[in-house]
């Protein structure tokens, strides 16, 4: 095994290397370790470089790249495909665009987040808009959005550019990432390969966790750009992958992807319109659960197979005018449909799934307007504000609803279509104080949010099986904060305030009395999603400190807290405070660096209440987690990083993550933990 990764090690390089003659004098693309965080550069806006090295290493998928940002926590349920989680906001409260598409996952169990079918490494940034402030990336984005993309730069010469890298790591741990394109100004190629696997991990006591997983992917786009300022670009992508999982009866066997996508853009039209964007896209994931591909059923169970998939369309049309000299405006539609579908076998044995025709359960449809108007008044002052309108329409195709595994009932609201307009808007005001080296600013933002599959369609409410008649949520938030840049220290400080009308609840352990044979009334359990009014607010802080060039010290900070006001409770999945501290040294060519994770004890809880991808367990301790990273750069093309992360192998499980299950061959932990002490080493070859 070993001598192979060599090989590959070796294949990549020598490949790489017989292109270098034809490379220009490019500007390194070689960059410094993520470990705290990232820096925020404007208000509300947070960027990383995925293709940075970053500690601890992630799993290669998009939920792993956001934990280094502050506020960021990822609901554990395996290895990898953890949902992400904004100021304790999971689910479609934080919506993830790849390249301005949306992707939405085809498990009723929420084992496939968005982030699942993303291969970060694959894209050139990685950006964060933090809370209800801004309108122009789709709608009911409550915590924020996450834009993952790639570069659109014509090309001002014939250029070949490579991104390669490799990773070695504990339990098995191998990634292999290629990132390359041709391009002349007119015409460009680019491709991008990744493959991730791991083993079965152990957490600090050595207890082997059920989480090994393989992950694949390839993309390519094609684009055109017959002048400066207009291109044509076709894009596809195929992915795939399998994981186990610790939380639950069955595992992941399949996450295939399947996407299609073109995008047209012309700049610099005219003094008053001056911009045009359009594109349009098609997603398919093709998902199956099972418990005999990656682990063997317990005892009499039957070997069950689930295939749920989901056909996601959509696009965008916007136009960017400017005007006034101090003024822009960007209006636009976008729009999005999705279908999904079931079809499970409970005993494979006799029928198999594959066998069976796919059901579709429910489609999803929503059409928005937008505006966004930017004004610069005054020596530095600007005002910014949107406003948004959206059409939804949900049709129930579901005839029954299951209830567990073995039972249904009838639907009460199959067949119907429902309908809805929902608003939303911000204002923000941003302004530059010289004098402190800051930026200071301050926005209201009011966000209403249309519940999603996993809230209608996925749980029932309290006084029926069909939750289609959850309330959609609406969300009013202030946002503030200041960013600094001095020449020693620069960092930033962001806090909201919010209050959650209808807020969606997921309450599971819901006793239900129904009547079962002979009328004898008997009570099961049901998950059920229901609306309350909520309160949260919080903060995220990032310092960095520059002692001098080569010294460095980094720190971030990140607490929310909230209130469940109809039941006077805490508000569920709420991470507790965490703190990050670095220091790092850099001369250019060597690094090294010691990262101080403290994660608070977290008491506020309410148990069996949550959100879409988890409910709150109990009570979680404190711990401290220290890692230590090193670094070589001997030449701008090539970066060798690695790292120990959980340098004293402490056992310790983040607050939100999933309970464990009981899995034949596992130990059964309260919570899934998160690894012991990890070794990686990663290479990295671009230019
Ligand atoms: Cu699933």
């Amino acid at each position: 095994m070993i001598l192979r990764r060599k090989a590959l090690v070796a294949a990549i390089f020598s490949a790489s290397a017989s292109s270098v003659s034809m490379a220009s004098d490019a500007p390194s693309t070689v960059e410094e370790m993520v470990v705290t965080g990232v820096r925020t550069d404007a208000p509300l806006n947070v960027t990383t470089n995925p293709k940075a090295p970053r500690q601890p290493v992630p799993a290669h998928d998009g939920a792993d790249f956001l934990k280094t940002i502050p506020g960021f926590s990822v609901i554990r349920k395996g290895g990898a495909d953890g949902d992400p989680i904004f100021r304790g906001m999971a689910g479609s409260r934080l919506s993830m665009l790849v390249d301005g598409e949306t992707i939405l996952g085809g498990c009723g169990n929420r084992m496939d987040p968005p982030t699942a079918y993303i291969f970060p490494e694959t894209f050139d940034s990685i950006q964060v808009i933090k809370g209800p402030q801004s309108v122009q990336h789709g709608p009911g984005n409550s915590a924020g959005v996450v834009l993952f993309e790639r570069n659109q730069a014509r090309p001002q010469q014939q250029d070949v550019s490579v991104h390669s890298s490799v990773l070695a790591g504990s339990f098995g741990r191998h990634d292999e990432v290629l990132d390359a394109g041709f391009s002349t100004p007119e015409f460009s190629i680019r491709g991008s390969a990744s493959n991730a696997a791991q083993d079965n991990y152990e957490d600090g006591d050595g207890v082997e966790v059920h989480s090994q997983y393989r992950r694949w992917n390839t993309q390519l786009t094609l684009a055109w750009t017959p002048d400066d300022n207009t291109r044509l670009e076709l894009s596809g992508a195929r992915s795939d992958g399998e994981a186990a999982y610790a939380d639950r009866g069955v595992d992941g066997s399949k996450f295939a992807r399947e996407n299609y996508g073109v995008k047209f853009s012309r700049d610099n039209i005219g003094s008053f319109l001056k911009s045009i964007e359009a594109q349009a896209y098609y997603n398919y994931v093709d998902h199956v659960m099972d418990n005999y591909t990656l682990r063997t059923p317990t005892g009499m169970a039957n070997p069950v197979g689930m295939n749920p998939d989901r056909q996601t369309t959509g696009a965008r049309f916007a136009l960017g005018f400017v005007p006034s000299v101090n003024t822009d405006l960007v209006v636009g539609i976008d729009t999005q449909g999705n279908e999904h579908s079931n079809r499970s076998s409970m005993n494979q044995n006799k029928v198999r799934y594959q066998d069976l025709p796919r059901v579709a359960d429910a489609e999803f449809s929503q059409t928005g307007v937008f505006a966004e108007l930017g004004w610069n008044f005054g020596a530095d002052h600007r005002l910014v504000g949107g406003l948004r309108a959206d059409d939804w329409e949900v049709k129930d195709s579901r005839q029954a609803v299951s209830l567990g595994m073995m039972s249904t009932a009838p639907n009460p609201s199959y067949g119907q279509t429902r309908s809805e307009t929902l608003h939303s808007g911000f204002l923000r005001y941003e302004t530059g104080l010289e004098s402190i080296d800051s930026t200071f600013y301050a926005g209201i933002g009011h966000n209403e949010r249309f519940p999603d599959y996993w809230e209608l369609v996925s749980k029932e409410s309290a006084s029926s099986v069909s939750a289609m008649d959850t309330k959609s949520e609406k969300l009013t938030q202030f946002d503030t904060g200041l960013i600094y840049k001095g020449d020693k220290l620069s960092g930033s400080v962001s806090a909201f305030y919010n209050q959650i009308d209808d807020f969606i609840l997921i309450q599971s352990g819901f006793i239900k009395q129904s009547m079962a044979m002979g009328g004898m009334a008997t009570a099961r359990s049901a998950t059920i999603a229901r609306n309350v009014d909520a309160r949260s607010w919080g903060l995220e802080v990032d310092a960095m400190y520059r002692f001098n060039p080569r010294w460095r010290s980094e720190l971030t900070l990140a607490s929310v807290r909230g209130s469940n006001r109809t039941d006077d409770r805490t508000l569920p999945q709420l991470p507790p405070l965490e703190a990050r501290l670095s220091l790092q040294y850099d001369n250019n060519v060597w690094s090294a660096g010691l990262l101080w994770r403290a994660i608070a004890k977290q008491e506020r809880v309410d148990i069996g209440r949550g959100n879409i991808a988890g409910q709150d367990i109990g009570v979680t301790d404190s711990a401290n987690i220290l890692s230590f990273n090193a670094g070589w750069n001997p030449s701008e093309r090539v970066l060798v990083t690695a790292g120990i992360d959980n340098l004293l192998d402490k056992t310790y499980a983040e607050h939100i993550s999933r309970a464990g299950a009981a899995i034949p061959g596992f130990d059964q932990t309260t919570r899934v933990n998160e690894p012991g002490r990890t070794a990686w080493l990663k290479a990295q070859y671009s230019f």
